[in-house]
């Protein structure tokens, strides 16, 4: 298993979209892995093939407390929202230290193919749900920070790209 590098905003191959995934084969069993070794390490509970300079519909999430519930999901695809909706405080492993809300449909119904290339239906509602929410985006190439005002969104933007200066440097 390896870790991999996760991209931080405003990396613009974050706002790359997604392709299905044609086989479930052995190279995308061992991104699986490489994605969940990624995800508990930098503490997550979510991450998207995207922000590890994938660009194929994959997603890993883990909302449980003893972090042992891993759930893959492969070409996801919503199939139900709830017609109410909720603004949830949110965070993201490509935006280290912002955290702001994020108005998300409070549960929704996900069709997508677990690691052994199975159909999953997943009913979600609370934190599994914004996950879900949250990652999906990441597939389509938004990051959560773009449905904040152009305000907010560009003092982060240049708070990211200051930090990143400073790593380099
Ligand atoms: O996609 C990501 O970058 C992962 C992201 C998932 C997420 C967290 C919170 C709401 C929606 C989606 C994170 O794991 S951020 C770090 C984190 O562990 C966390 C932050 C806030 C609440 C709960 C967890
Ligand atoms: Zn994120």
């Amino acid at each position: 298993m390896a870790l991999l590098s996760i991209l931080c905003f405003p990396d613009p191959k974050l706002n790359q979209v997604a392709r299905p995934i044609a086989a479930v084969d052995a190279r995308i069993r061992t991104l699986i892995a490489d994605m969940l070794e990624t995800m508990y390490d930098a503490k997550g509970i979510g991450l998207a093939a995207t922000q590890v300079d994938m660009h194929e519909r994959l997603i890993v999430i883990d909302v449980s407390e003893e972090r042992d519930e891993p759930l893959v999901l492969i070409n996801p695809e919503l199939v139900w929202t709830s017609a109410e909706t909720h603004l949830n405080e949110e965070g993201c492993l490509s935006v280290p230290g912002v955290y702001d809300g994020v108005k998300r449909f409070d549960a929704v119904k996900v069709k997508a193919l677990d690691a052994h290339g199975k159909s999953q239906l997943i009913e979600a509602d609370g934190l599994l749900s914004v996950c879900i929410q949250h990652e999906m985006d990441h597939l389509m190439g938004k990051v959560f920070v773009e449905y904040l005002s152009p305000l907010k969104r560009n003092r982060i933007k240049t708070k990211m790209l200051k930090v990143q200066r400073e790593d380099r440097a």
